[in-house]
């Protein structure tokens, strides 16, 4: 028992060499339009790819890619060159962005008009962007805003999960800010698959809010494990390392795909990312967030009117 919580500490302490900055939950705080927050919709859920056939799947796709997968672990690597451990560096990108909405259709590929990693964000820049956001997305659920401790920890959970999946640290944080806004205590949903978490996750162990228990403080180490089964996996569906393994692609576009695959279970037979079950801005929002959106309206009209953007639900 010792020994094994002891090991359990050293690896986790292995993977978290650099703990949150200060600035990562200090700082003047800014009012944040009703819009940037996410509002999950009916049909709103996650359909990541799962280990058996389940009828909570809501495509036709999904069953045969978890048939064609074999086995899901929680340990999920990333096992295509955009692979990247080494996730210390925090200004690895071009620092704020632009905070604007581009709607963008398509394969995710940047010969679609898809942004270019070298368009990204860095890291710093882009948590201390959607602070205000996590300090103040718990308010609409009715439940208690996160603490300084509690946003740090999403720190600390991202790079440990970036660091022993090979998921880029900012593709965790735009699904976690696309998921739940960054609030801890976020509900539990199920439109199909129970999603907890942070990540909306499938199926995982870790919330601070279900059944009308709400954990306040919401633990650290629940908080960690709430990222990484969003990144690594859980016993019964796909993290997104995973997804972009199965995205097929070693450019940009795997990321992107593998937004798609999270949300939807898999890629339209169309190979449109507006296209498929869920929601249809689902991996436009995260190129978006990528690349410095976070206030400005969404100019994202595929799911308030699919047929203006070609969606279709296959
Ligand atoms: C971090 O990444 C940026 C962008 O790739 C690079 O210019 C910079 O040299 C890197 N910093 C360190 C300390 O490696
Ligand atoms: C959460 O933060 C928002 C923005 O600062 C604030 O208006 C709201 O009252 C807070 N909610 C709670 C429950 O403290
Ligand atoms: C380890 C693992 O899951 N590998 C899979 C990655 O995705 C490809 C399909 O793109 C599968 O063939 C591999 O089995």
């Amino acid at each position: 028992m010792v020994n094994k919580a002891i090991v359990a500490s050293l690896l986790f302490g292995a993977a978290m060499a650099v703990p949150y900055p200060p600035s990562a939950t200090n700082g003047a705080r800014h009012p944040v339009p009703d819009h940037a927050y996410p509002h999950k919709k009916v049909n709103g859920g996650n359909y990541m790819p799962s280990r058996t056939k389940t009828t909570a799947s809501k495509t036709s796709a999904a069953p045969a890619a978890a048939k064609d997968q074999g086995k899901r672990s929680t340990g999920e690597t990333v096992n295509n060159p955009v692979a990247r451990y080494d996730n210390s560096n925090i200004t690895d990108g071009v620092g704020d962005g632009v905070d604007q909405y581009t709607l963008y259709l398509g394969d995710g590929s940047t010969g679609a008009g898809w942004p270019d990693q070298s368009r990204w964000v860095s890291f710093e820049n882009m948590f201390n962007n959607y602070k205000d956001q996590m300090f103040s997305s718990c308010d609409w659920m009715g439940v208690p805003n996160d603490s300084g401790p509690e946003v740090g920890a999403i720190w600390d959970g991202i790079q440990a999960a970036a660091s022993a999946t090979g998921v880029d640290h900012r593709f965790i944080l735009a699904v976690i800010m696309q998921e739940s806004g960054g609030c801890v205590r976020v509900w539990t949903t199920n439109y199909g698959v129970r999603n907890p978490g942070l990540m909306q996750d499938h199926n995982g162990g870790a919330t601070c809010n279900e059944n009308n228990n709400v954990q306040n403080p919401c633990p650290s180490s629940t908080i960690y494990q709430m990222i990484s089964e969003g990144t690594a996996g859980t016993n019964d569906g796909d993290g997104l390392a995973n997804c972009i393994n199965e995205s097929g692609r070693s450019d940009v576009s795997a990321f992107y795909r593998a937004a798609r695959i999270y949300n939807s279970g898999s890629i339209s037979s169309t190979g449109n990312l507006q296209s498929n079950v869920a929601t249809h801005c689902y991996a436009s929002d995260i190129a978006n967030r990528l690349t410095g959106w976070r206030n400005a309206p969404s100019a994202c009209t595929c799911d308030s009117n699919p047929n203006s953007c070609g969606s279709v639900n296959f």
